[in-house]
């Protein structure tokens, strides 16, 4: 079992029939001693668990010894082991808004009770301090302005994406400190509904200046660019985004910024079938007006051998030519001109008529050189070349070798490649120029406070039969992020109260490190070994893959394959990783010819490209640096670029208050009223709701320094207090207000309080203030 908890949870839900023996966790069997005697003599509801892995609702009936007879539905009677019943909650507790108040916290009573309130179109639920989203692939009436408004004004307390994004305003200005909200799930869950919902929510708040608009138009842009159909999900994020939104000191948005992860370039070269290349160049060939059309000399889908590969090109229920004026219109408002529009559609058309450039041999050693026609001429109108020099590009190589340059022809292979790699460089310089655009259009006011609400959408957890680089990156990425949730809800949370001092049994969690050391660790570690083969020139798949056989076979993370694979044991699953292909995806190189290409090209655009990537391998970088394979520029690896980030990414987010989302995919179909639980536990499980669930209901989630506290609340005292020092003031309000002494502790420097409790306080003394604010404001109205 994943879940190891070394407390017997204490807390009394305050339902004294409920309360027995109502906290221990249902995987641990031998806690379960009583089950029995909470059977017989509760007369309650139970789940038994069918053949099929499904669990079933049951009433008790009789006992005898250790076997206790049950009826299922439909009237069916089955006599189990008591040891096999895991209690049921009452009617009374269906469905309710928060997990925590389940009184037996179970996973068949989670799973039921997300699917009561799912098969409801109640699609959040609260896990204590995390929000779960249950996708509900159909529109639901959640997101109207009215919505908007009730959470606004608090009048509403359902959970919602838009109540944790207002808690996130709040705390942003009461505390003073920049707020995260971090989005995860699988690919599918619903991770991007959910950041455009909570900027939605944030943009209601205005900003003036039209800024909100900007913020909300950079969605149909960046999908546009950066999402897919994949077999997953219509409209796959095929790259990972951190959106910052400043304030000012109004509590206005005054600007924004825009950080992207690794976008997936490959896929502009090759998709599998059933699956897309990215949704502009179909929306492109679709919706480009006649002129624009015919000055790309654009052709159908059908034609570009990028698009075609994959026999898949259209989404149902989509709309390609419809998407792409509402991405022209997002491009006017984020104030990218339409000359640079122009630009930005020619080099999409010049990446696909790319595509269509073929290779003949030309001598008997296999040397190929392009097919003068239709593709290479469209290319270099395109972006500006001569057709000679393109023909070069694509078919030698300049190589120095001592102190003479070389120049050396392509095979056939190689020359695809080349082609390959231009197209795909090409697209991806496309990709972060726009984001940079964007920024720029962005750019916050002067009017700031310095303090922002960020949201964080990447890419989730994939496991395909076929696992390549990419998910390997992206994996990764995931254990850095579950390892961020884990030191938040479990590790610091812990650590707080212990450093305290006050009262607290140590409760487990499932520590993802070891998986981190394995891809982290130096100079044995997944990364480094990958950097290392990297740069050696004869380095192969094959080498890699043994080399990491070789080096770390002892750690329990991971495991080798029969030949070039190999398992990595991550925190939602295993993953078995081919490695075919990681060398060259990790290396990445562009060689110096088609940059030097594209330098000379008399659109600015590529020559941008060209200054980027040449800047990019000039700057003075840490880690392993690499020459190889021909390519004379250094360059940093993808996957190290990729930690880097990363790390910056993790730094960041640790100077914020993190608000957890974790989205839920029902199922596999991407069909709506489709609950399945077996799908619905495993997503659950890997990301540790039960254990949140459990640390929080009978932990202290809300803190106040003793300072702090008798500063916010010390005006509301009605008594004097004789000692002016903050613990003595602090007592005083807590007594005042009758919170109990189990809701509190009272630390060494803090005190710690339980869900929920701070609320009363809170409301007084808004009301508080409001009044003072009322009497103040008649109070100058007379003297007027
Ligand atoms: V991936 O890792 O980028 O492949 P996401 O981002 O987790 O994935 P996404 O947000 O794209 O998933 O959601 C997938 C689909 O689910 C959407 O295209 C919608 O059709 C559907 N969805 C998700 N959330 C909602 C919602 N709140 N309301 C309605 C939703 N539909
Ligand atoms: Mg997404």
């Amino acid at each position: 079992s994943r879940l190891n908890f070394s407390v017997e949870e204490s807390l009394s839900s305050g339902d004294d029939d409920l309360s027995t023996n109502a906290f221990t966790p249902s995987c641990v069997k031998s806690k379960w001693s009583d089950t029995t005697s909470y059977v017989t003599k509760k007369k309650l509801h139970s789940w038994f668990q069918l053949a099929d892995g499904s669990w079933e609702l049951t009433t008790f009936i009789s006992k005898s010894g250790n076997e206790v007879l049950i009826s299922l539905s439909e009237g069916k009677v089955l006599k189990v082991k008591a040891d096999d019943l895991i209690p049921a909650n009452p009617d009374i507790l269906d469905g309710v808004d928060d997990l925590m108040q389940l009184s037996y916290l179970n996973e068949p009573s989670v799973l039921y009770n997300l699917q009561y309130r799912y098969n409801r179109d109640m699609i959040y639920t609260k896990a204590g301090p995390v929000l779960v989203a249950v996708n509900p692939f159909k529109k639901v009436a959640l997101y109207s302005n009215e919505y908007i408004e009730a959470y606004k004004r608090k009048s509403v307390e359902s959970p919602h994406v838009y109540a944790i994004t207002d808690m996130a305003i709040r705390e942003m200005v009461r505390d003073e400190v920049n707020q995260s909200i971090i989005i995860s799930g699988e690919s599918g869950a619903g991770k991007t509904e959910t950041a455009k919902i909570a900027m939605q929510y944030l943009a209601a708040l205005g900003g003036g200046s039209g800024i909100e608009d900007e913020i909300l138009k950079t969605n149909p842009i960046l999908e546009a660019f950066g999402n897919a159909k994949t077999l997953r999900n219509d409209n796959s994020s095929r790259f990972g985004k951190l959106i910052e939104i400043h304030f000012s000191e109004t509590g206005k948005i005054s600007g924004a910024n825009i950080q992207t992860f690794l976008l997936e370039k490959s896929r502009v070269v090759q998709c599998s079938e059933g699956e897309r290349s990215y949704h502009i160049f179909y929306q492109l060939c679709a919706g480009a007006p006649g002129a624009l059309k015919e000055k790309l000399n654009l052709k159908d889908v059908s034609e570009y051998n990028y698009l075609r590969q994959s026999n898949c090109h259209s989404i149902s229920g989509v709309d390609d030519a419809e998407q792409f004026r509402i991405v022209m219109e997002a491009l006017d408002v984020v104030h990218i001109s339409k000359e640079d529009q122009e630009s930005v559609f020619s080099m999409l058309a010049a990446v696909l008529w790319l595509g269509n450039i073929s290779f003949t041999a030309v001598d008997n050693e296999n040397h190929a050189e392009p097919v003068v026609g239709e593709g290479l001429a469209t290319v270099s109108t395109l972006i500006g070349c001569g057709v000679d020099e393109l023909k070069l590009a694509l078919s030698t190589r300049k190589m120095r070798v001592r102190n003479d340059d070389i120049v050396q022809k392509l095979t056939l292979s190689q020359a695809t490649d080349t082609r390959d790699a231009l197209a795909k460089s090409i697209y991806s310089c496309l990709f972060d120029w726009l984001v940079e655009q964007i920024n720029k259009s962005l750019a916050v006011g002067k009017r700031r406070t310095g303090r922002s609400i960020s949201i964080l959408d990447i890419y989730g957890f994939e496991s395909f039969e076929r696992n390549s680089f990419e998910q390997f990156c992206i994996n990764y990425a995931n254990e850095r992020l579950q390892q961020h949730f884990n030191r938040h809800l479990f590790k610091l949370e812990q650590e707080e109260y212990i450093q305290d001092g006050i009262d607290w049994t140590k409760v487990d969690f499932d520590d993802n490190q070891d998986c981190l050391n394995l891809f982290e660790k130096k100079p044995l570690g997944l990364l480094s070994l990958l950097d290392e083969e990297s740069t050696f020139p004869n380095g192969t798949d094959i080498s890699f893959a043994n080399k990491l056989k070789q080096h770390l076979n002892s750690n329990l993370c991971f495991r080798g394959e029969r030949g070039k694979a190999f398992t990595v044991s991550h925190y939602a699953g295993e993953v078995t990783y081919d490695t075919t292909g990681f060398l060259e995806k990790n290396r990445d190189l562009l060689h110096s010819n088609s940059i030097q290409l594209l330098s000379s090209c008399k659109f600015h655009l590529p020559q941008t490209f060209a200054s980027n990537m040449l800047s990019q391998s000039e700057k003075p970088v840490v880690g392993p640096l690499y020459k190889s394979g021909g390519a004379d520029s250094q360059k940093l690896s993808v996957s190290t670029k990729f930690k880097g980030q990363l790390f910056q990414l993790m730094q960041r987010l640790e100077n914020t208050t993190p608000h957890f989302i974790r989205c839920i995919k029902p199922n596999n179909f991407q069909s709506p009223g489709k609950y399945e639980q077996e799908l619905v536990l495993q997503q659950l499980r890997c990301c540790g709701v039960l254990e949140v669930v459990r640390i929080s209901r009978s932990g202290f989630p809300t803190r106040m320094s003793h300072q702090k506290f008798a500063r916010r609340y010390g005006f509301l005292l009605l008594d004097h207090v004789s000692s002016q020092d903050p613990l003595s003031v602090s007592v005083a309000i807590l007594h005042q207000f009758n919170i109990l002494p189990d809701m509190y502790q009272v630390g060494f420097t803090k005190l710690f309080f339980r869900t929920g409790q701070i609320g009363v306080l809170e409301d007084t003394r808004n009301r508080t203030l409001h009044g003072i604010l009322c009497v103040q404001s008649c109070f100058r109205g007379h003297q007027a």
